[in-house]
Formats: structure tokens, sequence, C-alpha cells
């Protein structure tokens, strides 16, 4: 596992409040805790929990009716997979049946393109235009625009312009103007021949009657193809009505998350995407113009639902993550004790369960802090993986025991044996170290070290605790 992604102090995000939807999700799933087989009164009990926590996330009542249905009727019909609990079981039907209400991401052609950003204040609107802006730009090699037709916002023009100041894309903006339409229009005249436009809108803290006619204007004159709303990932229950009164205003055609580079969970955005009907198109991960990601229904789910301990990860990994390696290395963390074969064993894991990106998602963000890794720095991790198995390949058994015994001859000897350079075999060394030392410190800090216990006595007694 890569130092870089170990937090400690992330371990404070395990005792967050729950956002709605995921908490309400865990109480009907409690229904079934410790349950070795289903009873009837039990799962009706359970779909009606469920029932009420999608109704209070804003979910329609044809949604709600068609995911509780079928997570009853998979219930009694599904084969259980031997050494699943009821709950797991159960859990594992509700992301699927989530992730398949989300659908895949939707195409948005790289061409003949105007796309119109709304929402409210401070969501990310114009971070969005400029990321949207450069994705299509260093992706499709087309001709992108963008228009500032926020006039409520002092400095919306230099916000969009400097984020874009290191691109050649064109800016369109007049910021001593007032009239938002005039902008839009001027605008659209100007960057006529582009390929993709963007329009960046004004939002309020509300829709107030002002930001709507000035939004129905504007979408008029645009006559946009893409009517995207973007929406914080820290927008509960909120995000169903305010994705709704925006759907019919201009007829959102696409949703846009943000901030889930932060610890919010997004399960607003489940709400959006029902009040909407329209699908998720990408995700803002960050700050900057590159932390732009498509959306991915299967990862979304499995952050927002926090599948991502051990038993997850195990249930929905290929079969051949043996669960007693797993169970065998969290013992060997637990303990103090990690070798540089407990790395390569992790690292082996890693690479059956497919690359790092997957089994970020997988795993705890409170647990590792692995969910607030940057896009580059998971890129970087996965390199060092491709790397450090190399050099580990060419290492003996007793060399791997005891990382600490190689001295400068043997470090030479590896680096040859495996055609890689010293400094690399020396960073693979300082890696080992740095990892060691987080474990400890993990497991020196003592409620993280309750949580692991409780986790895996939970596993040993072959029950799965959400942590309710
Ligand atoms: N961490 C993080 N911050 C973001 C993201 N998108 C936007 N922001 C920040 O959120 C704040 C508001 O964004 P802005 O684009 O001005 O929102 P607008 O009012 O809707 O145009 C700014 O500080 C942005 O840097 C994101 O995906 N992750
Ligand atoms: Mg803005």
């Amino acid at each position: 596992m890569d130092g870089n992604g170990l937090k400690r102090g992330d371990l404070s995000q395990c005792h967050m409040a729950l956002d709605g939807l995921r908490s309400g999700i865990f109480v009907a799933l409690a229904k079934l805790k410790g349950r070795a087989k289903l009873n009837e009164a039990e799962l009706a009990d359970m779909i009606r929990s469920l029932r009420r926590a999608l109704q209070e996330a804003d979910f329609n009542v044809r949604q709600t009716k068609e995911i509780t249905e079928r997570v009853e009727e998979k219930m009694r019909t599904d084969e259980r997979r031997p050494g699943l609990t009821i709950q797991t079981q159960a859990l594992n039907i509700l992301y699927t049946e989530l992730v398949r209400l989300l659908g895949p991401a939707k195409e948005v052609r790289p061409y003949a393109q105007t796309i119109l950003l709304v929402g409210l204040y401070g969501q990310g609107k114009t971070t969005t235009t400029a990321k949207m802006a450069e994705w299509y730009r260093s992706r499709h090699s087309v001709k992108v625009a963008v228009i500032e037709a926020d006039v409520h916002r002092p400095g919306a023009y230099a916000q969009l312009q400097q984020l874009l100041e290191d691109s050649n894309i064109q800016v369109y903006g007049e910021p001593d103007e007032k009239d938002a339409a005039t902008i839009v229009r001027n605008g659209l005249a100007e960057v006529g021949a582009a390929d993709v436009v963007i329009v960046d809108t004004a939002g309020r803290h509300q829709l107030d009657q002002k930001l709507v006619t000035e939004l129905e204007t504007i979408a008029n004159l645009c006559n946009a193809t893409e009517r995207f709303l973007v929406i914080d990932a820290q927008v509960g229950q909120a995000a169903g009505p305010i994705a709704a009164s925006f759907h019919n205003l201009v007829g959102v055609t696409g949703v846009i998350v943000t901030k889930l580079d932060g610890t919010a969970r997004g399960g607003g955005a489940l709400s959006a995407v029902a009040a909407t009907g329209a699908p998720i198109v990408y995700i803002g991960v960050g700050e900057k113009v590159a932390d732009l990601e498509k959306f991915e229904g299967d990862r979304f789910i499995s952050r927002l639902l926090g599948m991502g301990d051990i038993r997850g990860l195990i249930d929905l990994a290929p079969s051949d993550l043996d669960e007693e390696e797993a169970l065998r290395i969290t013992e060997r963390m637990m303990s103090g004790r990690f070798t540089l074969n407990d790395m390569y064993t992790q690292m082996e894991m890693m690479s059956k369960v497919g690359t790092v990106d997957k089994l970020m998602s997988f795993l705890p963000t409170g647990m590792f802090g692995m969910g607030n890794m940057s896009k580059a720095q998971k890129e970087e991790t996965q390199r060092n993986l491709d790397l450090f198995r190399v050099i580990m390949d060419s290492m003996t058994a007793d060399e791997k025991n005891d990382p600490n015994s190689l001295k400068v001859d043997r470090i030479s000897r590896i680096a040859r044996g495996s055609g890689v350079t010293e400094k690399d075999v020396r960073r693979l060394i300082t890696q080992w170290k740095r990892s060691k030392k987080m474990m400890k410190g993990m497991t020196g800090n003592r409620q993280m070290s309750k949580q692991i216990k409780r986790m895996m006595k939970d596993m040993d007694d072959d029950e799965f605790d959400m942590g309710i």
C-alpha cells in the first residue's frame, strides 16, 4: 500500500454523521443483522425501512417501487454464496440495483455542442466550466469556447480566465455588462465557430424570481444542446427539490456532482437523478482544472454505501482473492509485523482485484484515508506497484522477510537482476519503511485499533457489522 495515501487524521471520517440515504439504508439492512435464515417478518420489515429511506431521499414512487420489489424478489430467489450473511447479500443486491438505476455515464458528443451549466451558488459551476472546456480541448482536440454569463458574482469572468489561463481556450465575458442575456448574445456571435461552447451562469442560494427569469432568457437564447445541473456532493436530501426546480426551468439533461474529493458521499446526487430522470455525466474531484472524471456508477455507489470494508472487498472481488490471505494480512498489520513479503502480497491482491483505482473504491475512506488520493497520486501508486513487483522478483525470500538486511552490495545485485537503478531499489525500501511506520501508527491509534478488531471479530462470527 502506498504511504502517500495513508493519513491518520482521516479517522474522523468514520464517525461523521452519515448522510440521509446511506443511514436510511443501513437502518433497513440492520433489520437482518446476524440472521442466518431469511425470516418473512424481518424481510418485510427491512423492505418497509428501505422504502422509507428511498422516499425520504426523494426517489419517486416508481423508482422506489421498482427497487424495493427487485430487492425483495432477489432476496427470496437468489442463491446465497456460502459464507455470505443475509445482511451482506441484501447489501450486494441493493448495490447492484442502485448501480442499475444510475445507468452508464451519458456520452456527450464533442461537436455541434452548446452546454449550459446551471445550479445554485458555490456548487462549482465556474470551476466545472473550465474543467469541461479543458476536457474537450485535450481529449478531442476540438475548438472550445466558454462564455461567462454570471453578472452577479463580481470577478466571475476573472475567475474563469484565471482557471483557463494556461490553455488556449477562448474565454468570452463582459465584466462591466449587467445584463446576462446581452453577454450571451454577443458571446455566441463571437465564438460561433467553436465545436463546443460552454455557458456559465449565475447561481443564488435559492432560485429567486429574478434568477428564474434570467435563466429562462439565457436558455432560450442559447438553444443549448445540453443543460447540465452542477451539484455539490455535500447537498443531501435538498438536492431533490433543487434539481426538480431547475428541471422545470431549463429541462436538465445531465447532472455533474462536484467535490467528491472531500468527505461527502454524494447521496443527494441520487435524488437529483431521480428528480430529473437525467443521468450523471461527470464528477468533480478537486479544485484544479484537470480534476474531472467521467462518472462510473459502480464506484459511485460503493462509495455512497461505504462498502469499502474488507468484507465488501471480499464479497465483490474476483473469487481468486483469498479471504484467508486478506485476514492474515490484516492480522499481521495488527501485530505490527510487516515484512516486504506482506507488502508484496498486498500488491498481488491489489493486482488481482484490478487496478489500484478499483481497490480504492472498495477501501474505506475513513480507515486508510485512501479516498482522498488525487488522480495523480493514484497513477503514481500504480507505477510504483509495477516497478516494485519487478524488483521484488529479484529478491530472495530472506531478503523480503527482512528488508533491513539490504546493504549496498545486495542492493546493487538486485538492481542488476531486475534491470532497474539502485535508486529504484532504495525507493522500494524507503516505501516499505514508510508503510511499516504508518501501519504501526494505525495500530497504535486506539480508536482505529478497536475498529479493526471489531471488524475482524465480526468476520470471525461471520457477521457483517455496518457500524450501527
Ligand atoms: N475540492 C473541490 N472543490 C471544488 C470542486 N469544484 C469546485 N470547487 C470549489 O468550490 C468553490 C466554488 O466553486 P465555483 O466554481 O466558484 O462555484 P459556482 O459559484 O457554482 O460557480 C471554489 O472554491 C472551487 O474551487 C471540486 O470538485 N472539488
Ligand atoms: Mg460561478
